[in-house]
């Protein structure tokens, strides 16, 4: 038997799973967007998004990380609870049916601020889908509050909160997460609040942050952890694997990975991922131009117009300001891909 045979049987181990790297690009990309085009055709979703970044000022000290205040990013920032509300009415006044709110892990100014700010957006826009708080946050917010992951999560969702966004989960592999993120949710932990947001009912997202110090069976171990929990709650929407952004952080990377490898990895996320419906090609890290390829490699998604977006652009992503709507649809249908706006749990909004 093939070894893309043995993976599609299921019957395959993790060497099997390592080796898919050795085969050709256009051997995987066919593969993937076999996958892709059974599931989608040549649909391609994008939503209509504002990112909020309440706060950078962050207790812990994750080495890629060119968003918090430190010493090579003086400019520490709190938005008040008014500010972020003003920002999510503005954007639906603008047409964003979601806001994703991520924060830095700020001590100073309590759990109820982080609760206080989605119950104040729900408020004011009743059906804004609030996509809020990885892992890495609830975790935080456990230890900040004094309570258990299942009563945070419970606060989030009294609070507003629709969906988990698929931040923080790095790389599961332990030995690499202690170098580059020493102190943040564990591998193990970041799971279980995930498995304890579907045993709720409610969907979140996972990402991969690659392109760093890890290799490709990093890599690999890390999708079939998620593989695993996937077919334990089927709680995934999508799977956004975050090309790793290098200016303006502490971890010294030497060598950059080539658009081969990362469209390797989409098209080996979406074989091994059979599971999870939906493959991102986040365009903030992957860039434009490669997120349009990737569509052929396995990607059905290419994540939103997001207006404003802080993390990755302090690493240097061409995405501080976001993307024009019109842009958007017309890349993707020059491209050769159908433009699908959808809303955030991937209901079909307008095709174009
Ligand atoms: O968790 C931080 C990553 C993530 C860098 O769920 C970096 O729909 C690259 O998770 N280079 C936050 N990446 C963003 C995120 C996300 C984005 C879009 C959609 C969704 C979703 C989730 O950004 C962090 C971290 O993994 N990150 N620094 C960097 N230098």
């Amino acid at each position: 038997m093939n070894l893309i045979d043995k993976i599609k049987s299921g019957d395959f181990n993790f060497e099997d799973a390592v080796k898919l790297y050795d085969l050709d690009l256009f051997i995987l990309g066919k593969e993937a967007n076999k996958i892709r085009e059974k599931k989608f055709g040549k649909k391609t979703y994008f939503n209509i998004n504002r990112h909020i970044n309440p706060t950078n000022i962050c207790k812990d000290i994750c080495k890629f990380c060119a968003f918090s205040a430190n010493r090579k990013n003086p400019n520490p920032y709190t938005l008040s609870i008014k500010e972020c509300v003003d920002i999510a009415k503005n954007a639906y006044k603008k047409g964003a049916k979601e806001v994703h709110i991520v924060s830095a892990h700020n001590p100073e100014v309590g759990y109820d601020y982080y609760m206080n700010i989605v119950k104040a957006i729900r408020k004011e826009l009743p059906d804004i889908h609030i996509k809020a708080f990885t892992a890495a946050e609830v975790n935080f917010l456990s230890e900040l509050g004094g309570k258990n992951y299942e009563e945070v999560l419970d606060d989030m969702i009294e609070a507003g909160v629709d969906s988990m966004p698929g931040g923080g989960a790095e790389i599961f592999d332990e030995e690499i997460r202690n170098k580059i993120c020493k102190g943040k949710v564990s591998s193990k932990n970041w799971l279980k609040i995930h498995e304890l947001w579907h045993k709720r009912g409610k969907k979140s997202n996972v990402t991969m942050l690659f392109g760093h110090i890890e290799n490709r069976a990093h890599r690999i171990d890390h999708i079939l952890r998620i593989r695993k929990l996937q077919e334990k709650t089927g709680g995934f929407n999508a799977f956004i694997p975050l090309v790793y952004q290098r200016e303006n952080n502490y971890l010294q990377v030497k060598n950059f990975l080539t658009g081969v490898e990362i469209l390797k990895t989409m098209a080996i996320s979406r074989i091994l991922l059979e599971n999870i419906p939906n493959i991102k090609a986040y365009w903030v890290t992957t860039t434009l131009n490669l997120s349009l390829v990737a569509q052929s490699y396995g990607a059905n998604d290419i994540d939103g117009t997001i207006q404003r977006e802080s993390i990755n652009s302090a690493a240097g992503a061409a995405s501080r300001n976001g993307l024009d709507l019109n842009e958007l649809v017309s890349l993707i249908k020059d491209s050769g891909y159908i433009p699908v706006e959808r809303d955030s749990l991937y209901n079909e909004i307008k095709i174009y």
